[in-house]
């Protein structure tokens, strides 16, 4: 039996929803050797009436635009991904906070790297799910491994390949008794966590990392810029140099698992008073609030599941 089946009873794998313990695939599976797949990670809040999952289109969005950019054709369109999301939640009739993975792969046939005629395939699965990263503060270390630049692959697309780069970069950091890792781009200026966007907080002002630092178009990223130039607060998307980072006032990392983390110490240097800061802090509120619908003005960002 799959671990995973003690947690989730159904599975939406090609068109059907299935039991868990089915959602098997072959060991010759295309993916599995090559790393031919794309995916997403969304979550799913339980607020004081209803689940809601937030930002649903735009990540199924961002879903058949990975698959575009490695060229893998989907027979589902966004409404088809998002309604089967919402019937596999209900399938497991959740009632708690979930994360939600969708994944199109390279199914099986060959193992050339000629995938032009290999099955593409698409799994949906949802679980229950608490904090990814500590909310009260974190420790990261500036990686020793560079993130990929787009000359030499497509990082705007959310390919499971690219993340051998997030996962040798995390266990570095790990090995070393920190929490998490932050890769600087090719040029060595700042790109993001291992799977998290960053921001920093100078003199009052929000800065995070542009796109052309090869970093993930978060959908967390954009929510918290969103948020905070409605909080009247300045919001930059630049450059940011390494040095930058130890002397910020304060320092977070954005993402669908991370949420809104704080980031408290970074190589050898304390950032700000080593606690989370009032920026940090009042984003993190103001996030916690809309996820759960208790926001109205955002609310256009959530589809309630039941
Ligand atoms: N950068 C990378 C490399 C990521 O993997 C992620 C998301 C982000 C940024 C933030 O993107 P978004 O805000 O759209 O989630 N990472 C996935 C997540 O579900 C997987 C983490 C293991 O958060």
């Amino acid at each position: 039996m799959s671990v995973w089946c003690n947690k989730i009873r159904y599975i939406w794998l090609d068109g059907k929803i299935i039991n868990c313990e089915d959602a098997k695939i072959h060991v010759l599976t295309h993916a599995l050797h090559y790393g031919t797949a794309v995916f997403e990670g969304i979550r799913g809040y339980m607020g004081v009436d209803n689940l809601y999952v937030f930002r649903l289109t735009d990540h199924m969005a961002r879903l058949l635009n990975s698959a575009k950019i490695i060229g893998l054709e989907l027979a589902y369109s966004i409404e088809d991904l998002v309604n089967a999301t919402l019937e596999v939640i209900r399938a497991n009739n959740y009632k708690e906070d979930i994360y939600i993975r969708p994944i199109v792969f390279v199914g099986e046939g060959s193992l050339s790297l000629n995938i032009a005629n290999l099955p593409v395939r698409v799994a949906i699965a949802a679980f229950p799910f608490g904090h990814y990263l500590k909310p009260s503060g974190i420790k990261a270390k500036i990686a020793s491994w560079r993130r990929v630049p787009s000359v030499s692959m497509p990082i705007m697309a959310k390919a499971s390949g690219i993340y051998l780069n997030s996962v040798i970069s995390l266990s570095e950091a790990l090995r070393l008794g920190f929490d998490e890792a932050i890769l600087l781009d090719i040029r060595g200026y700042i790109s993001e966590g291992s799977g998290e966007n960053i921001f920093i907080v100078r003199k009052g002002e929000v800065s995070t990392p542009p796109i052309t630092a090869s970093i993930l178009e978060g959908i967390t990223r954009d929510s918290v810029i969103r948020i905070a130039r409605d909080l009247d607060l300045k919001v930059y998307e630049r450059d940011i140099i390494r040095e930058e980072i130890y002397t910020a006032d304060e320092v977070f990392l954005t993402g669908t698992a991370a949420e809104i983390t704080p980031v408290v110490f970074v190589d050898n240097h304390v950032i700000g008073s080593g606690e989370p800061g009032p920026i940090t802090l009042k984003l993190q509120k103001a996030y916690d609030k809309i996820v759960r619908g208790l926001d109205e003005k955002y609310k256009h960002w959530l589809t309630a599941v039941y």
